[in-house]
This record gives C-alpha cells, sequence and structure tokens, in this order.
C-alpha cells in the first residue's frame, strides 16, 4: 500500500512534507489531524507517542517521524528529480545540513511565538518576554537566510528546489503568521523566494488540502484515509 502522511493543520510544518510528496510525484495518501482539537485520536500514538505532525507510515507498516527523516525519505524517492541526494555524495551531507538547521535552530526560533499563541495570552508580562524572545530570534534566523538567498535561487544553490525548500515554505511562513516583521521590507530575498515558492502548483495544491478545500485527482494524491481504515495496518 502507498505511504500515508499524517499532517496537521492549522499552519502545521507538515505542509512541507505535503509539498515535498507532491514534487516527487508518486502516490501517497494523507490522513488529516486537527492539531487544536484535544484530544487528538488515541490510535495516533502508535504512529507517533509524541503526539506530534508530521508522521510517515510506510509501506511495511513501520512509522517515521521527525521531519527531518520523513523528508530525508522523501528525497530518496525523488533522487532522480533532483529532490534528494545519494547517501556518500557532497550534495547529500548539504542537504542534511540545511535540514538539520531548519528543523532546529529556524524551527526552534518560533517557539516562544508558538507558546504565546497556546496561551492565548493577550496581555502582561509573560506576553511581553515570549514575543521579545521570538521576534529576536526570529530575525537572527532570518538575516541569515536573508544573506544565503541574496546569490541562489534555490537554498542548495542548485538549478531545482530540493526538499529542503519545501520545509522552509512551511516555516517560513510563519514570520508573517506571527507579525514579526514587514517581511518584504526587512528581508526582500525570503520574500521573493517565499513567494516564487507559493506560485508553484505543487504549494498551491498543498495549501488547498491544508484549508480542507477539495482537490482535484493530480495523479499522484490518492486521497485522505481516516484512522478507522488504517486501524488494520496500524495495529500490525
Ligand atoms: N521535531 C518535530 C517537531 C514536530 C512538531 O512540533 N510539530 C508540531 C506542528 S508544526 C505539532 O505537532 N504540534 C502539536 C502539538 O505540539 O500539540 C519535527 O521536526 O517533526
Amino acid at each position: 500500500m502507498n505511504p500515508v502522511l499524517f499532517y496537521g493543520v492549522p499552519s502545521g510544518c507538515s505542509i512541507g512534507s505535503v509539498i515535498a510528496l507532491e514534487w516527487i510525484a508518486q502516490p501517497y495518501h494523507l490522513c488529516r489531524i486537527e492539531m487544536l482539537q484535544h484530544p487528538w485520536n488515541e490510535v495516533y500514538a502508535k504512529i507517533n507517542p509524541r503526539m506530534k505532525t508530521p508522521a510517515l507510515l510506510l509501506e511495511d507498516g513501520a512509522s517515521l517521524t521527525e521531519s527531518l527523516a520523513i523528508l530525508q525519505n522523501i528525497g530518496g524517492r525523488g533522487i532522480d528529480a533532483g529532490l534528494g541526494f545519494q547517501q556518500g555524495t557532497r550534495e547529500f551531507d548539504r542537504l542534511a545540513e540545511m535540514l538539520s538547521y531548519l528543523t532546529t535552530d529556524l524551527f526552534a526560533a518560533f517557539a516562544p511565538l508558538w507558546k504565546l499563541y497556546d496561551a492565548n495570552e493577550t496581555s502582561g508580562p509573560t506576553k511581553e518576554v515570549l514575543r521579545k524572545l521570538g521576534v529576536e530570534s526570529v530575525n537572527k534566523e532570518f538575516s541569515y537566510l536573508e544573506t544565503l538567498l541574496s546569490d541562489r535561487q534555490w537554498l542548495l544553490g542548485g538549478s531545482k528546489p530540493t526538499v529542503a525548500d519545501a520545509y522552509l515554505f512551511a516555516i517560513g511562513r510563519w514570520a508573517e503568521y506571527h507579525k514579526v516583521c514587514n517581511l518584504q521590507e526587512s528581508y526582500p530575498n525570503v520574500y521573493r523566494y517565499l513567494h516564487r515558492l507559493g506560485e508553484d502548483p505543487a504549494v498551491r495544491f498543498a495549501l488547498d488540502i491544508e484549508q480542507g478545500k477539495s482537490v482535484k485527482d493530480n495523479g499522484s494524491f490518492k486521497g485522505h484515509v481516516t484512522f478507522e481504515e488504517l486501524s488494520a495496518r496500524i495495529a500490525q
């Protein structure tokens, strides 16, 4: 059976894996998790006991968690399309380096802002501290990305996007989501990069899915599956 990606909404990092699956254009299913609706389906604990998204249920029934591992897995299926690279090559190392940066330092930079969002704190000292920490750390990482993207079209500098670009789209859009800065003014290279990606048909498809719109069969997305439909496969 096809791999199943469990993706979280709203505005989760999972959309990076959906974009990557679209780019490799091989059959896959999706299982949607409304992250704000608690508790999540308890069956998901068998897929990821840490109850985080994304997770990938593989063809043999094993599950893979952590965006870095999932994106490397998808990239490995898309080597011919230049989305990932053969282990042992310089490009593979560069991709691992970039994915590691994105899933640790960049992801963590937004953590205070997500804590604030979860706490739903509208005023007071906690809000001020979390907002200050988040804005500072995101600006620091975006300054780095701004320089990096000044001389290249894609993150790794090649002529085509890789799975790292799919993930940066997912995370980079959080700067506007949390109103950290005026992206166009402060980081024009990052702004142009994200907007160019936003025009990509696979990215638009993934955004439509995230927003719950009905999407047309495009040959690789084989539809959503429910936990009930997956129960036999997950129980193994
Ligand atoms: N280290 C994990 C982080 C995953 C993560 O924190 N995912 C968020 C969405 S972007 C999530 O599931 N949040 C739900 C929650 O914490 O309740 C990865 O890179 O995949």
